[in-house]
Order: structure tokens, then C-alpha cells, then sequence
């Protein structure tokens, strides 16, 4: 048996890292539980191909649902950036709903703000975030195109001996900054677009980089919607930093935070101290997580 990392992952195939070796991997049947961060145990199966043959025990796993299945994120990472810009706009929705991702995980986030050189749209832009900066998660300025060695400068240490994932909507600059995070990133994405089959200038799969020894970065493919079905109620309202202090005080002790009586939470949005879309997004979620099918 082989020891691997899983580094790129496309619909059912894997690229994994043994030791700089770098094979094609397969499941047995079609399990497909695995994700882009996985320690795997393998069977070399010819010169560069392998299948998995197990999982080690994840310590984080980041992931999206609908109400039928899951889709994995990545495994094992510390932290997460979500990336968004000045310019393609970006959806607040989306965002909530990867810092309720992170927080259900157990994953520090951050947000990213790129391009920042595009002068017309930043203040705007600013506003938005606004939101965000008040609950405490770091809201980072750069520009991977104007300043990439100031960028540089802001990342890095931020990166330096963890392991990260950047996700985000297509178009926010994602790749732009693995590249100047990632010496040859270019180069390791083309290899791994011949060997996935893909090879469009959009990212389509996961991957894995390695910075140094004890520093990975991951670039993930834009997304457009968040699905959240698979978080319980009770991780939910978790979820939100801004509920934190106000838990346990509502009239009931079974509270759901929607229309009850004397709720420590609506009490929060009526004065204003909770933001009505942040308690809008709660609603929605605790609605969907009670559509959910076949978990
Ligand atoms: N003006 C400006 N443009 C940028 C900056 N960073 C990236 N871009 C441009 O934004 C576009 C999208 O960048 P990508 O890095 O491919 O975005 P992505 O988030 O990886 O997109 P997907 O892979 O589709 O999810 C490209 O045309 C980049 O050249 C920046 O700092 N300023
Ligand atoms: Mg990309
Ligand atoms: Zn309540």
C-alpha cells in the first residue's frame, strides 16, 4: 500500500501526491466520498494509475448539499478565503453562506476582497463588507493584477503553515492569486488539465498546491449556489456569531428563532443589532435543512 494526498479531483477521478509522485486514482465501484485534502491509502495498480483504497480520519471536512447528496469541498483544511471583488459583483447570499459553511466546520474564515485597483466600485464595495467586518471575520484588500507583491504580502503570512481553501463565485480572482501565491501553479494546473481532460481557462476541478512542507493552498471552481441542507438547526443558529450571546435567553427554551414570543434573536434584529438579511439567510436555511431527502 501507497500513502497519498488527494490534490485534484474531477466528477470521479483523483490526481494524488505520493511522496511527488503523482497518480490517477479511481474508487472501488462508485463511491465517490472522497475529496481534494484526503490522506488516502492506495493500490498502485500500474505505472501511474492506483485506486483508493481508504481514507484516513478527516480532521475538517468543508461541503455543500442540495436536499439529495453531498458535494465535498476539501478535506483537512484550517482556514478559508472566500474571495469576492469589486467588479463582477458578487451575492451577499453566497457569502453567508460559506461563513456558515466555515463555522459549521470548524474552519477560521476570512474574506478577500480583489481588485481593488478598480477605483470606481471600491467604495461601494466597501459598504458591502461592512456587514462582515463587524462580525469579526478578516476583511483583506487586495489587487492580484495592480499590486501582486502587496497581495503577496498580505496572503502569506496568513497562509504560512496551514492548509486553505479559496472558494468564491467564477470571475473573482481565485486562480489569479494561487498564482502569486503558487510558484509554477500555471504549469501544475496545465499538467493536471491534460491528465483530467479538461483544459478551459475557467477553473474546473479542485486542486491541491503545496506551498512549502507544512503550507497547502487549495483553488476551487466558482460556484453559484451554496447549498446547505445537510446543517441542523441546532448547528445553525451555531452558525451565527451574532446569535452567540443571545442563545438560551429566548422565552422558550426550544426556540426557533423565527416567529416565537419574546425571542432573544428577533428582539436582536428589531434593535437593530442583528442585520435582517443575516436572520433572513437563518430562516431560508432552517427551512431547507427541513426539506432535506435521504440523509
Ligand atoms: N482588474 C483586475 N482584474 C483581475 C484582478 N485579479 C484577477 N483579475 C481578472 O479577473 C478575471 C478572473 O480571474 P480568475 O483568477 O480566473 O478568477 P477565478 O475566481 O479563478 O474564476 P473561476 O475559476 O471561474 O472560478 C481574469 O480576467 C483576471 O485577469 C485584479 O486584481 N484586478
Ligand atoms: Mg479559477
Ligand atoms: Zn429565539
Amino acid at each position: 500500500m501507497t500513502q497519498g494526498v488527494v490534490i485534484a479531483a474531477h466528477g470521479r477521478h483523483y490526481l494524488a501526491d505520493a511522496r511527488g509522485r503523482k497518480l490517477q486514482c479511481v474508487t472501488r465501484g462508485k463511491k465517490s466520498n472522497v475529496a481534494v485534502g484526503d490522506v488516502v491509502e492506495l493500490q498502485e495498480t500500474s505505472a501511474n494509475q492506483a485506486v483508493i483504497e481508504s481514507i484516513a480520519e478527516r480532521k475538517t471536512l468543508l461541503y455543500r448539499s442540495d436536499q439529495y447528496k453531498s458535494k465535498l469541498l476539501a478535506a483537512n483544511v484550517t482556514q478559508l478565503f472566500i474571495v469576492v471583488a469589486t467588479e463582477p459583483g458578487f451575492t451577499e447570499d453566497l457569502v453567508s453562506r460559506a461563513l456558515v459553511a466555515a463555522q459549521a466546520a470548524g474552519i477560521k474564515a476570512h474574506l478577500i476582497l480583489n481588485k481593488i485597483d478598480v477605483a470606481e466600485a471600491l467604495e461601494k464595495t466597501r459598504q458591502r463588507l461592512a456587514l462582515y467586518a463587524g462580525l469579526d471575520y478578516p476583511v483583506l484588500e487586495v489587487s492580484a493584477k495592480a499590486t501582486p507583491r502587496a497581495a503577496y504580502d498580505t496572503l502569506m503570512p496568513l497562509l504560512k503553515g496551514q492548509s486553505s481553501i479559496l472558494i468564491g463565485q467564477s470571475g473573482m480572482g481565485k486562480s489569479s492569486l494561487i498564482n502569486l501565491l503558487v510558484p509554477d501553479a500555471d504549469i501544475a494546473t496545465r499538467e493536471i488539465s491534460v491528465a483530467l481532460d479538461t483544459g478551459k481557462h475557467t477553473t474546473t476541478f479542485t486542486r491541491l498546491y503545496h506551498i512549502d512542507a507544512d503550507t497547502t493552498v487549495i483553488d476551487s471552481p466558482g460556484f453559484q449556489e451554496f447549498g446547505l441542507y445537510h446543517l441542523t438547526e441546532g448547528m445553525l443558529e451555531r452558525a451565527f456569531p451574532e446569535f452567540a450571546s443571545r442563545l438560551g435567553k429566548c422565552k422558550f427554551y426550544n426556540c426557533h428563532h423565527v416567529n416565537e414570543p419574546e425571542c432573544a434573536v428577533l428582539t436582536g434584529v428589531k434593535e437593530g443589532e442583528i442585520a435582517a438579511t443575516r436572520h433572513a439567510l437563518y430562516v431560508q436555511l432552517r427551512h431547507e435543512s427541513l426539506q432535506t431527502i435521504g440523509y
